[in-house]
Formats: structure tokens, C-alpha cells, sequence
């Protein structure tokens, strides 16, 4: 009969240490290490009243004992942060008869299935609001709810299979952008030397981040900042300039640079529009793809009109910061075509992406069952 212990806060410096108590014997244990300040022993305690009382050797740390539920058992430990208190306690738990278990651990086991563990778990990491509350929606059983209901649809007749592609199509769209927003987009600014691509980087992300300077070939290597784009998280990556390069560190700068470009989901291509268009300008316009977005620098300086019809482009002045907003708006459109609604459900996992895409091909191959198998295994 087994009983788990995790620390649920962070292991950094902090006033509380939180602990959860799991597993068919966690009032037992709980009751053998814990030693109440008044009334009688934890087995007796009320669901969801708190109580003061010690655990471990010599005095032991004070800790507020919370019996959360009796079936399954389930104990909530508040004692005092900092390492030296929490292995005195988890220590006597320990001895009690508790295993000591990472807190993914206890999500999984009190999550209701793998996708709401695997939301809860990235939670913990979400570094922006937005990328929260999509996370909450998914841990509260979104995307799992969804995908009940699709695999059910899986067993019926062609309106039911119609319904379920539609929906599957859904999923993998604003999959697409749940991923992103997990993971954290990447956005590449590139360009011949001095078009101003350093500038633009700082001037996308607020400070001084690389070194700007008029001579062409001032980035040699790749410099990233994150920031955050209407909730949704992104690394800038401002690159070397494209030319043929006039010494070795420059010409590694330049390969990284064309590495950069084939990982990224955002290609911020950048051109001096006050100057005319050279030959290696004319390279990078001819090799735009769907995640290009043409960004003609300089506005503040006289049009040397070269760009005129090249495609849409968004004008700016990086030196001033005129257009920035226009352009930060369209970087955030591209990394967000179809952005989750609030509750809605969406795949936040290359996997759970890569599964959905499979039990839509799995569908058009006439396998229905199948593709039921494959979403239902998402569930874990
Ligand atoms: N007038 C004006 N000058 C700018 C603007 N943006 C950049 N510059 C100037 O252009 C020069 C090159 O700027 P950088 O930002 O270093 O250009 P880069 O593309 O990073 O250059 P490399 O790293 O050499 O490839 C500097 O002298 C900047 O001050 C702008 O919007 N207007
Ligand atoms: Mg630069």
C-alpha cells in the first residue's frame, strides 16, 4: 500500500513550502509523522479543515495539516520554506512511509486525464497572461472534452465523418497557434548589412539589445531577445547581413544567419528604402515564402523608390519607432492566424498536433476507426 509525497512550490527562497500527501495510505502517514498542537490525531481530522501542529526530529517544523479528501486520501502540508525546514519534514514523512515523488507526478495523478496533466504542467511555465488562460482552459478539459466528443462522432455515418473532419481541421489551426504559444514563437530579421536590422530589434523589443553602428557587417553573430507580442511570446533573432562576406567571422555570421532562417516561424525581411535596391536584395525577395513579412526601413529618410511593387510592404523608421506598432500587429497576426477563442480547445503540444493531423489523414483514407483509436490514445 503506497503513499507519495511531492513539494508543490518552487525550490527557490521562499516563506512556504506547500506539500501534497497522496496514495491509499496518505492519512496513515501523515497521522504517524505529524504531531498535532491541540485535539486529537490527524486520522480524525475534518475534510478541509486546517490544522496546526509538528512534524520532525527534536522540535520539528510547525506545519498546517489540511486533510483535502478521504477517498482517494489526499493531505496538503504547509510548512516553512527554504531547504533545511522541508528536509526535516520530508524527511519524517519519508520515514513514516511516504516516497518522495516529482509534483508532475501528483498532476498526473489528480489531473483527469494526460492532456489536463500536460496543461497544468506547462502552466507552471507560461510566461505571459494569455498563454495562461489558454493553458486554463486546457487543464480545466477543453481539448479533452473535444476529443471525446470527435471520437464518438468517429462511429457514425457520413454527416457525423463530415462533422468530424470539420472539426479536426478546426483543432489543427488553432493547434498550430496553441503550440506557438507554448513553445514561443521565433522571428528572424533579415537583410543586407546596414538596412538596420539591429536597430529594428531594439526598437521591437524597447531597449538596447544589439550593437547598431553605420558600418556594414556590425552583426557577426546571432543575437536573440524575447519579448511579448499581444500576449503571445516571441524570440527576436536579429541575424548577420547578407553579403558575400569579407573575412571568416563575418562569413560564419552569415551562414548562422541562413541557418536561422529555415527554424522560424516569422521572416522579417528588411530593405533601406533610401537606398536602391542591390543584387542581394533582389536574392531575398525572390526567396520570400508564407512567413515572410517585407519591412522597408529608413521612412524617415528621402524614398529612393526601388521597393515600389514589390509586394505589401510595412514601412518604418526604426530610428524613430514610426510603423512599429504596424509591424508588431502583423508579426503577431502571422504567429497567430487562428488564435484559440476563450474556451475553446486546442491541441498546445507538437504531439497532440502530429496525432490530430494523423487521425485527419486516417479519416480521408476511410479509416474512421482508426483515427478514433489514435485521438482516444491522446487522453493517455
Ligand atoms: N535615418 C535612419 N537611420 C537608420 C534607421 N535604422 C537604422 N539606421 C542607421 O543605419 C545604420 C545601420 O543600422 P544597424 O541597425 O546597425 O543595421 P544592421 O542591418 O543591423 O547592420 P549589420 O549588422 O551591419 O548587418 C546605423 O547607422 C543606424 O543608425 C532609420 O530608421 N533611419
Ligand atoms: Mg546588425
Amino acid at each position: 500500500m503506497s503513499c507519495y509525497v511531492s513539494v508543490i512550490t518552487s525550490s527557490s527562497r521562499g516563506a512556504l513550502a506547500v506539500l501534497r500527501v497522496w496514495g491509499p495510505r496518505a492519512v496513515e502517514v501523515v497521522g504517524a509523522a505529524w504531531r498535532p498542537r491541540r485535539g486529537a490525531g490527524f486520522e480524525v481530522s475534518e475534510v478541509g479543515r486546517p490544522r496546526l501542529g509538528l512534524i520532525g526530529a527534536g522540535l520539528g517544523d510547525e506545519v498546517v495539516a489540511t486533510l483535502i479528501s478521504r477517498a482517494p486520501p489526499q493531505v496538503e502540508l504547509h510548512g516553512h520554506g527554504g531547504s533545511a525546514a522541508l528536509t526535516l519534514v520530508l524527511d519524517a514523512l519519508v520515514v513514516a512511509g511516504a516516497t518522495l515523488r516529482p509534483p508532475s507526478d501528483w498532476v498526473r495523478d489528480e489531473a483527469g486525464s494526460a492532456l489536463e496533466a500536460a496543461a497544468l504542467v506547462e502552466l507552471t511555465r507560461a510566461p505571459t497572461a494569455r498563454v495562461a488562460e489558454f493553458l486554463l482552459d486546457q487543464s480545466l478539459g477543453a481539448l479533452r472534452r473535444a476529443l471525446e466528443e470527435t471520437a464518438v462522432l468517429c462511429g457514425g455515418g457520413p454527416d457525423e465523418l463530415a462533422a468530424v473532419r470539420a472539426r479536426l481541421t478546426r483543432l489543427i489551426a488553432v493547434g498550430r497557434v496553441g503550440a506557438r504559444m507554448v513553445a514561443g514563437a521565433r522571428a528572424a530579421i533579415v537583410g543586407r548589412p546596414n538596412v538596420g536590422k539591429s536597430s529594428l530589434l531594439n526598437a521591437l523589443v524597447g531597449y538596447e539589445r544589439a550593437i547598431v553602428d553605420q558600418a556594414a557587417g556590425t552583426t557577426r553573430d546571432v543575437v536573440s531577445s524575447r519579448a511579448a507580442l499581444d500576449g503571445l511570446p516571441v524570440e527576436f533573432v536579429d541575424t548577420a547581413g547578407l553579403r558575400a562576406a569579407r573575412d571568416d567571422v563575418e562569413a560564419a555570421g552569415v551562414a548562422a544567419a541562413r541557418g536561422v532562417r529555415a527554424v522560424v516561424d516569422v521572416v522579417i525581411l528588411v530593405f533601406d528604402r533610401s537606398r536602391p535596391l542591390e543584387s542581394e536584395d533582389e536574392r531575398l525577395l525572390a526567396g520570400r515564402d508564407d512567413r515572410t513579412i517585407l519591412v522597408a526601413n529608413k521612412s524617415d529618410l528621402p524614398n529612393a523608390g526601388g521597393l515600389a511593387s514589390r509586394g505589401p510592404m510595412i514601412e518604418v523608421s526604426a530610428a524613430r519607432g514610426d510603423g512599429v506598432d504596424d509591424l508588431r500587429a502583423a508579426i503577431a497576426a502571422r504567429i497567430a492566424p487562428h488564435p484559440p477563442q476563450p474556451g475553446e480547445a486546442a491541441p498546445f503540444l507538437p504531439e497532440h498536433l502530429a496525432a490530430i493531423e494523423a487521425a485527419l489523414e486516417l479519416l480521408h483514407s476511410d479509416r474512421p476507426d482508426i483515427a478514433r483509436a489514435r485521438l482516444l490514445a491522446l487522453l493517455g
